[in-house]
This record gives structure tokens, C-alpha cells and sequence, in this order.
């Protein structure tokens, strides 16, 4: 049985994605990796094992992967596209140095290693629409800048040492468990809960505006599959692109006023997150995952929309 340890595990991807891997692998096969002040909380505590792993120390991650046994390593810690441009040289920390060292200690331990890309790995001279997975890579954003890096210096770790590692190009991911913190795309999480608290939404994104956008659980599919992926057929290792469902600030509205005919929503555009989300593709090409590792998303909008409304009742009310 695979022994897993997922760096970053209490927060918007690493809390539902470690209780994932613990229904497929087994609660005590799977570590919950967390640093101080983002102590696991409930079921997440309760599941199954959790230590202290900051991705800035490469001792503690060793201690970790030596102490349990780990042979695949889930690096989920960085820092969002907005919250990334106030602190460029802390995103590059843990974005960049932190990899470094989980790469280092997979090398030594015999891991294999799944580090997110983005959307946001793209800038304005990539094609927009149906962005080909290889393609112009020159993001004008720090968080852009570190995950084109990791992608190459994973490739690098693949082709140099054979450390097994693989990623996708996360959209914005959209979800009613653990809210994310400083990103682009937060917009659409956070007005669902304005629909559902019966609040009008002040939306920091302009008309117009569209971003590759994806659903939790076809996100965390997308990580075990292509983590369980025939080696033998992967032509890519980091970075595949994935989509979903691609749409701008007026459709999502729209697509939650069928529930909630009087919802109100005000545009109040925040200048930092749209010239990130105006320099991002508008959809993405997924085909080279669809052929390599058979992916394929299940939710669009409206499903999405239908299951968000209907658990944040449950969360809020
Ligand atoms: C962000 O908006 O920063 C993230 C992303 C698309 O990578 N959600």
C-alpha cells in the first residue's frame, strides 16, 4: 500500500484532497502535513495521521518521509496569485526553495512527487482561447513566474535523477469545504456564498472576463489519476493543462439566479486581480491529458452550480 504525505494539508486543495487519499489508500497510509498555526481541525485531525512538515524545512520533511515510510509526496503549499504579488520573495520561499526541497529529500527517499501548476503559469502572450498545452509560457505575476519554474525544474528532477513527478495546471477551483485565501479566482467561490447568505455580491472582476474554472472533485480526480497513471503513455510529466467549464463573471450569476431569482450582484473591479485575471487564457486545451491519462471532467456549471447551492445550505443555514 502507498504511503502518502500531503505538504499543505489543511488548506483549499490539501484538506478534501488528504481525506480523498485516505478513502483510496487507507487513513493511516495517508499523513497530513501542516505548519504551525494550520493545525488539522475535526475530521481531518481525527482521520488519520498528521505531523508538523513546513515545505521551507528540508530536515523536517526528511524526518517525515523517514519517520513514515512515504513514497509519494502531494506539495500543495504556495501562496495565490494576489496575495503572491505582495509578497514576491515569501512566494518564491515556499513556492520555489520549498520545492527544491521536497525534490531533494523524493530524490534521496525514492518519492514520487505531484507539485500544482496554474492557469496563472500563462500570461498574455499565450494564445487565449483553447490554450495548447505547449505553448508561450511568460506570466507577468510571481505566482505565474514560480509555477512555470516548477514545472520545469520537476521536469528537470524527472529527466536528471528519475524522480517520478507529475502535475496538472490547476483552473480556479471552486468548492464549499475550505474557502481559498488570496487568489484570482476566489470570486467565484465567494459568490456562492453571498447567493446562499442572501447578500448582494460586489464582484472585483469585470465583464467579460473568462478563466478556466473547475469543480473540487473533478480537481482531486485529476490528482490520484494522473498520479496512478501508466507511466509508459505519459509524453508529459508537469504541467498538463485540465478543463472543465470556462465562463465569465455575468454567467456564474446568472447560472445561480435560476435558484435565486433576486440575487444582486455590483461590479467593483479590484485593478490588482484584473490585470492578473486579463492576463490569463480564457480556456484551455485539454486533450494532451485527455489521450495521455484519460482524463475527463464530470461537472459544468450548472451541476456545479446545483451541488454548491445545495451543500452551502447545509454549511450556513
Ligand atoms: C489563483 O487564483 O491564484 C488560483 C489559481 C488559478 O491558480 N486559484
Amino acid at each position: 500500500m502507498k504511503k502518502i504525505l500531503v505538504i499543505g494539508a489543511t488548506g483549499q486543495i490539501g484538506s478534501e484532497l488528504t481525506m480523498r487519499l485516505r478513502s483510496i489508500y487507507g487513513n493511516e497510509n495517508v499523513v497530513a502535513g501542516y505548519i504551525k498555526g494550520a493545525e488539522p481541525k475535526g475530521e481531518l485531525a481525527e482521520s488519520g495521521p498528521s505531523e508538523i512538515c513546513d515545505v521551507t524545512d528540508a530536515e523536517a520533511i526528511a524526518d517525515v518521509v523517514k519517520k513514515h515510510h512515504i513514497d509519494a509526496i502531494y506539495n500543495l503549499a504556495a501562496l495565490l496569485s494576489v496575495v503572491a504579488e505582495g509578497k514576491p520573495r515569501l512566494a518564491w520561499k515556499i513556492g520555489i526553495d520549498g520545492l527544491w526541497n521536497v525534490l531533494e529529500v523524493a530524490r534521496e527517499n525514492g518519492c514520487s512527487v505531484f507539485t500544482p501548476s496554474s492557469i496563472g503559469s500563462f500570461g498574455p502572450g499565450t494564445p487565449a482561447d483553447g490554450t495548447p498545452q505547449d505553448t508561450v509560457q511568460r506570466p507577468r505575476t510571481i505566482y505565474g513566474v514560480s509555477k512555470v519554474t516548477t514545472e520545469l525544474i520537476s521536469d528537470y528532477y524527472f529527466s536528471k535523477y528519475g524522480v517520478d513527478t507529475r502535475s496538472v495546471r490547476f483552473p480556479g477551483l471552486i468548492s464549499y469545504v475550505t474557502p481559498p485565501g488570496g487568489g484570482t479566482t476566489d470570486y467565484a467561490v465567494d459568490i456562492y456564498y453571498s447567493a446562499v447568505k442572501g447578500e448582494k455580491f460586489i464582484c472585483p472582476i469585470a465583464p467579460n472576463t473568462y478563466m478556466d474554472m473547475m469543480y473540487m472533485p473533478d480537481a482531486l480526480n485529476a490528482c490520484v489519476q494522473l498520479m496512478e497513471a501508466d507511466p509508459s503513455r505519459l509524453v508529459h510529466r508537469n504541467g498538463f493543462n485540465i478543463a472543465s467549464m470556462s465562463f465569465e463573471p455575468n454567467e456564474i450569476y446568472q447560472a445561480i439566479r435560476k435558484f435565486y431569482p433576486d440575487f444582486q450582484m455590483e461590479y467593483q473591479v479590484d485593478a490588482l486581480k484584473q490585470s492578473i485575471a486579463s492576463s490569463w487564457p480564457n480556456s484551455l486545451d485539454d486533450s494532451c491529458a485527455r489521450t495521455e491519462w484519460d482524463w475527463k471532467s464530470a461537472y459544468n456549471l450548472e451541476s456545479m452550480t446545483a451541488d454548491m447551492i445545495e451543500r452551502l445550505k447545509i454549511k450556513l443555514l
